[in-house]
């Protein structure tokens, strides 16, 4: 006996009825449930592997700034082959969590001593790698990365890794441009204000044109760089940014935490995408993004996994909510009058602006997760109420499927290659505590 199962599926434009299918009566759920796969903004998979390893007091005044001297210390240690495997570990666990794009604003260019490897972009290729074999869709994102702070200063001995002229940095450029493919896309990203003198940027800019190119930024996560930008810019980050640069929809602005009221307004008619990363922000004692006045605003915004301390956008949307909710005494924040479901929203607007940021056009959206209709979470769930019982009922993980350009990864929850990776990425894991 056959019966129908009927399939829904949250797509960009929102939902849609798909067809009927028929299946085995009592082998199967009823319904099929698919989404659009999220994207994740920004993330620095080397610090995969130190997750979970910085949440001892080191110092008695413990702050954004002690992490990452610990940070640091770790990044020391990485080559290019520990590097692979804890990408690959990582990028799997996103595929398992329903992100089917990332971000990855990579900055450890170098040897530990600041020399080049002998092929330049090694580190680069390693992550390239890494993202083929998990089969997640990659925009890489080369870091340009001068000085150490807004006064221009020399990099620190443990920065060096991480430098380039802006020449160098063009032709590791230039040579990743070239090997874009369906799956790969490759753009520019300035670690900070702090980190590119702004003459360096203009010529950046200049040098990057017009041409259509994801530009990604880290931009006002702490309030101590808000200051010294002021002091030594004159303006707060955002808003010298936006009165130095064209900043427009090309732009993603990562952790633009600390906000006033001109530079959302700012922002927003930019045409940028803001990426709010909740785990790592309240990880590192950052601060709340101003949610409710950027949406208000009608801005754009995606969510990333950042130091990856939570590889889950379950949890970053739902943090995103709840510190507003935790800020403001109030509940159900993120809605519209025309959207009155949080989950719904939240994850409707990570989605376009997911899309916007990664620069893979058409073909990211395309990318689906199935979830898992039988899970008791989902029990009598309706369009209505999918994305809520999603985002804000509990923490077992729903993903049963990940498809990336119309190849499955993930069956039943598991990543196909899961066993193997994890079984390198222990070996990395080893190699890097011991060293
Ligand atoms: C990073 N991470 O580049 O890994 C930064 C810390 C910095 C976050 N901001 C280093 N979450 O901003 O200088
Ligand atoms: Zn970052």
């Amino acid at each position: 006996m056959s019966i129908q199962r009927a399939e829904h599926a949250f797509l960009p434009n929102g939902w849609v009825q798909g067809h009927d299918q028929a299946v085995s009566a009592g082998s199967d759920a009823q319904v099929r449930w698919r989404l659009a796969g999220l994207p994740n903004l920004h993330s620095h998979a080397f610090q995969r592997a130190m997750a979970g390893l910085a949440e001892r007091q080191n110092h008695p005044d413990d702050s954004f700034w002690t992490w990452r001297e610990l940070m640091y210390r770790f990044a020391g240690r990485i080559t290019p082959d520990t590097l692979q495997a804890v990408a690959t570990q990582l990028y799997v666990e996103m595929l398992e969590a329903g992100f089917t794009s990332v971000c990855e604003f990579h900055y450890l260019h170098h040897q530990p001593d600041g020399r080049p490897y002998d092929d330049p972009a090694q580190m680069s290729r390693a992550l390239i790698a890494a993202a083929r074999d998990a089969g997640i869709r990659l925009t890489l994102l080369p870091v340009l990365y001068m000085s150490g702070g807004f006064d221009g200063r020399a990099l620190s001995e443990r920065q060096r890794r991480f430098g380039h002229t802006l020449d160098a940095y063009l032709s590791l450029l230039q040579r990743l441009r070239a090997e874009q493919d369906d799956t790969l896309a490759v753009g520019v990203a300035l670690h900070s204000l702090r980190a590119v003198p702004a003459a360096a940027m203009r010529e950046l800019l200049a040098a990057v044109g017009p041409d259509a190119i994801p530009i990604h930024i880290h931009i006002a996560e702490q309030i101590g760089e808000v200051q010294d930008c002021l002091a030594l810019r004159g303006a707060r980050p955002v808003e010298w940014l936006l009165a130095n640069a064209d900043v427009d929809e090309r732009w993603t602005l990562v952790h633009a935490t600390h906000l006033d009221a001109g530079e959302v307004q700012g922002i927003t008619r930019s045409g940028a995408t803001v990426a709010i990363c909740p785990t790592t922000e309240a990880n590192l004692g950052d601060g709340l993004f101003p949610l409710r006045d950027y949406l208000k605003a009608g801005g754009h915004w995606g969510i990333g996994s950042d130091s990856h301390v939570s590889v889950s956008p379950v949890e970053e949307l739902r943090w995103l909510e709840y510190g507003q909710r935790l800020s403001t005494r109030h509940r159900n924040i993120a809605v519209s009058a025309q959207q009155p479901s949080t989950g719904e929203l939240l994850y409707s607007q990570a989605l376009h602006g997911g899309l916007r940021a990664c620069g893979q056009g058409e073909r990211a959206a395309n990318d689906v997760i199935v979830l898992d209709a039988q899970a008791p979470a989902l029990v009598g769930a309706t369009p209505r109420d999918l994305l809520d019982r999603m985002v804000f009922a509990g923490n077992r993980c729903l993903v049963h499927e990940a498809h990336v350009a119309g190849k499955q990864l993930v069956s039943q929850g598991r990543h196909h290659q899961r066993d193997a990776v994890a079984q390198r990425y222990a070996r990395a894991l080893g190699e890097l505590l011991a060293s």
